[in-house]
């Protein structure tokens, strides 16, 4: 396979660039995503971010999750974006208004007024386990943090689970693109085509395009003006978690989210017991675990075996040879024949297998789809923090010879030490936001 042409670091140059990284986007209560793209605190960045810090400093890490709890709803939403003093990013607090028409956010932090994967509960564990290889005052501090952020991390499962299932049967849905994390992933190209941007979409002016190498990186106006009319929908209706998916253009069930969903409801329960929290709702979690966990299995295609987004305004199954396909590797259930036969499919030449690959590490669409763009966005690049979600996953569930494989590859992307949003799979070349939290932050869970 080629190899990527920039200076490669060794483990420890790597990571103190990693932990340099994460010291310079701190302001001191949140380690915003990036140092100028994303100048705020993102709900699932978080979570990665803290993944990183426990490895760091456990206190710090602590208060990463305070910080953030300090954002969720009353109703239990964790929101996806938690905004700092910083101007430089649009929608701002300015255009969402969420505390303005909505008696569920919070006055301060501002918040935006959509959520993101729910992985909060991997860092929760992360932390606690951190803790506890430490003594005294780190262990004190995460069984502490265990114990006032159990409560807050199961209302927001409870959350997902109350306003967010609307077929009722698990499948996890998501009323905008932003909350899948995969904001213009080809998987919502059809859901967004029937999103009709009306007249009265307030003006706005995009901010994140001179912050990165080549507009080719980002999503295009035409997806922005999507993005921003249903947020325009959603203020109409004050955030009304019921009313958005009643009527909103735009709700489709997440396979992907819905298989994070199932591992964090688990990893939840886990801990409840280790921290004696209230055994009904530890219950719940594992019925919710079991049921979404049959649901990602039930969207799976009769010919190819791929899992599938559904689009429930226009009832009908998406089929998009991306990423999000391998869900069922996430949260596990296959049987033993069926699971080899997707890890087979991963490891491939259509994925990680990829003869054009720099590193064999999964792109977040198929290289050999015709849908495949390697440079933009989450329509080809791969994403570090995708790798680590994998790895993490798969070892969990006994995968351990893929998920080292993939753990390696990704840290020999990494180790330009650009700690890149994301990365050309064919070239190598890091993409979008350079000093990127989340990368820097996975990087350093697995040099540790
Ligand atoms: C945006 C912060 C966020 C991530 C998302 C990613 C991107 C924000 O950046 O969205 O304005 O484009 O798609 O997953 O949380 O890193």
């Amino acid at each position: 396979a080629p190899q990527p042409q920039r200076p490669r670091l060794g483990t420890v140059a790597l990571a103190s660039g990693a932990a340099w990284v994460l010291a310079g986007n701190d302001t001191g209560v949140m380690v915003t995503a990036s140092p100028r793209l994303y100048p705020h605190m993102w709900s699932w960045d978080a979570a990665f971010i803290m993944v990183g810090l426990a490895q760091l400093d456990v206190d710090r890490a602590a208060r990463e999750m305070e910080t953030l709890l300090s954002g969720q709803w009353a109703d239990g939403m964790i929101p996806h974006i938690v905004f700092s003093e910083e101007n430089g990013y649009f929608p701002g607090p300015d255009r969402w208004q969420t505390a303005v028409v909505c008696e569920h956010a919070p006055a301060r932090p501002h918040t935006s007024g959509i959520c993101q994967p729910p992985v909060h509960a991997i860092a929760l564990r992360k932390i606690v386990d951190a803790g506890r290889r430490r003594s005294g005052a780190d262990r004190r501090r995460a069984e502490s943090l265990l114990r006032t952020s159990w409560p807050r991390l199961f209302a927001w499962q409870r959350w997902l689970a109350t306003y967010r299932d609307p077929l009722g049967t698990g499948l996890i849905a998501v009323t905008h693109g932003w909350e899948s994390g995969m904001d213009n992933s080809p998987r919502w190209d059809s859901a967004y085509a029937a999103v009709r941007p009306g007249s009265n979409l307030p003006p706005y002016v995009r901010e994140d395009l001179d912050k990165v190498g080549d507009e080719g990186e980002r999503p295009t106006d035409a997806e922005y003006d999507r993005y921003l009319w249903l947020i325009e929908e959603m203020r109409r209706v004050g955030y009304r978690a019921d009313e958005i998916v009643r009527t909103g253009s735009f709700l489709v069930g997440d396979v992907f989210l819905t298989a994070l969903f199932v591992l964090s409801c688990e990893v939840l329960a886990e801990l409840g017991e280790e921290a004696n929290q209230p055994e009904e709702q530890i219950a719940l979690l594992r019925h919710w675990a079991a049921r979404s966990r049959a649901a990602v299995l039930d969207t799976r295609d009769p010919v190819t075996g791929m899992a599938r987004d559904y689009d429930v305004r226009a009832g009908k199954w998406v089929s998009v040879p991306s990423i999000a396909g391998f869900a069922p590797l996430l949260c596990g259930g296959l049987d033993p024949r069926q699971q080899a036969e997707m890890v087979a499919v991963l490891e491939g030449p259509d994925w990680m297998g990829h003869p054009d690959l720099v590193a064999a590490t999964p792109p977040t669409v198929s290289p050999s789809s015709p849908q495949f763009m390697p440079k933009q966005y989450w329509r080809g690049p791969q994403w570090p923090v995708i790798s680590w979600l994998f790895s993490w996953a798969m070892r969990r569930g006994g995968l351990d010879d893929t998920a080292a494989g993939i753990r390696a590859e990704t840290l020999r992307l990494a180790s330009d030490g650009t700690f890149a949003e994301y990365y050309h799979p064919l070239t190598g070349a890091p993409l979008g936001s350079l000093s990127q939290s989340w990368t820097a932050a996975v990087v350093l869970d697995w040099l540790y």
